[in-house]
């Protein structure tokens, strides 16, 4: 079969690409290979080592275009749960997840890694495109008024689909969504003591908390998969933490997000009749300092653009000394606040390679 041949080339160059980085033998990495491919000849699949699947996970980090933070991905720390077999199991972990990543604060970079879905039969998907994720919710009728996240509208109804409710606030997290194959999705609610959000203040703007916006701590990528030496993992959710700019420029500042600029500009009394006051601009640069300086104050892991770009520029000159290739996309590195203040803007050699392991898109769960 052709499926089973395009496996066991794909095995063998991810055996070869990671047992060469992590320093093995010769004669390991012939033993492994051969041993893979008979495997693969008469399974139809194969198993990753713990190590593998450590080294593999990471290389996928290493490997994406659009992150800005990889300069660390080697810290990653690689939860191996292939063993979790239901629902509730499944559940746990995330939870687990969620506590472990948290740590009091200081972010932990984490990956859990559940079992490969080869068969569509008993394959996992989470459906939250996060695991901690604000609920949104469409104005009933026209001219009243939304609430909560826009991003997450579709996924908010599939949730009181399955019979949760929310408060229909504009910070209400939802729930945990787990299923195994066609079967009937299954939701966890999160427990309150788990999640750490972080209500926004500014350094000089006392009025600030009057805005009532907050954001949650630890953003966990958990619709993504993760490709490793040809073998898929449709659940293997992730993450670091925030660069400000994704809170105070994106997900609050987007006018099709929580479109709050024109809420701050309002509290500094700027003229928003022209576009000539520049308020959008100060607005979303005053929305910027009060997330870092909340994130800081609460003693929460935060990174600001400039020393993200800094990082990742250590982490370009650090690949080139070992000799790998940086696949970067310049439209997803620079930062959406002063992106010319920062030196990727000015980077002409970024460019995108196909490179593995790797995360990818995949079909939403719903729909
Ligand atoms: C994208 C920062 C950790 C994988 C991004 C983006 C930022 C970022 C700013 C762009 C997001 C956007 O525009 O929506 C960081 C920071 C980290 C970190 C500060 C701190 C450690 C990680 C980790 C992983 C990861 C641990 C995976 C193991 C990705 C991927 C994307 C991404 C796959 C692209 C997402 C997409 O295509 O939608 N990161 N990241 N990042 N990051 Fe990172
Ligand atoms: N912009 C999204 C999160 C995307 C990934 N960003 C990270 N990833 N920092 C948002 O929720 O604003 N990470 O793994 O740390």
């Amino acid at each position: 079969k052709g499926n089973v041949e395009e496996l066991k080339a794909q095995a063998e160059v991810f055996l070869r690409g990671c047992h060469q980085e992590l320093g093995s033998s010769e004669a390991q990495l012939e033993k492994r290979i051969s041993e893979v491919q008979r495997e693969i000849a008469s399974t139809g699949t194969y198993r990753h080592t713990g190590e593998e699947l450590t080294h593999g996970a990471r290389m996928a980090w290493r490997n994406n275009s659009r992150c800005i933070g990889r300069l660390f991905w080697h810290t990653m720390e690689v939860i191996d749960a292939r063993q979790a077999e239901t629902e509730d199991q499944i559940a746990e972990v995330l939870l687990q997840h969620i506590e472990r990543a948290g740590n009091g604060g200081r972010i932990r970079s984490v990956i859990t890694i559940f079992r490969s879905g080869e068969d569509p039969a008993s394959r996992i998907r989470i459906w939250n495109h996060q695991l901690i994720r604000y609920a949104g919710y469409p104005a009933e009728t026209p001219g009243s008024k939304r609430s909560g996240d826009p991003a997450s509208d579709a996924f908010t109804a599939v949730c009181q689909q399955l019979g949760w409710q929310g408060t229909g606030g504009d910070f209400d997290v939802l729930p945990l969504v787990v299923s195994i194959g066609d079967g009937k999705p299954r939701w966890y609610p999160i427990p309150g003591s788990l999640i750490r959000e972080v209500p926004f203040t500014h350094p000089e703007i006392e009025r600030f908390p009057e805005l009532g916006l907050r954001w949650y701590s630890v953003p966990i990528i958990s619709d993504m998969q993760l490709e490793i030496g040809g073998i898929q993992y449709t659940a293997a959710p992730f993450n670091g933490w925030y660069m400000e700019t994704e809170i105070g420029s994106r997900n609050l500042g987007d006018t099709g997000r929580y479109n709050r600029l024109p809420a701050v500009a309002d509290l500094m009394g700027l003229d928003r009749s022209t576009n000539t006051s520049l308020w959008k601009d100060r607005a979303m640069l005053e929305l910027n300092r009060a997330v870092l300086h909340s994130f800081k104050q609460a003693g929460v892991s935060i990174v600001d653009h400039h020393t993200a770009a800094d990082q990742f520029v250590r982490f370009q000159q650090q690949e080139q000394e070992v000799g790998r290739e940086v696949s970067g996309r310049w439209n997803w590195l620079i930062p959406p606040m002063s992106p010319s203040a920062t030196p990727i803007w000015h980077d002409s050699t970024l460019k995108e390679l196909d490179l593995r392991p790797r995360f990818r898109y995949q079909k939403a769960a719903y729909t």
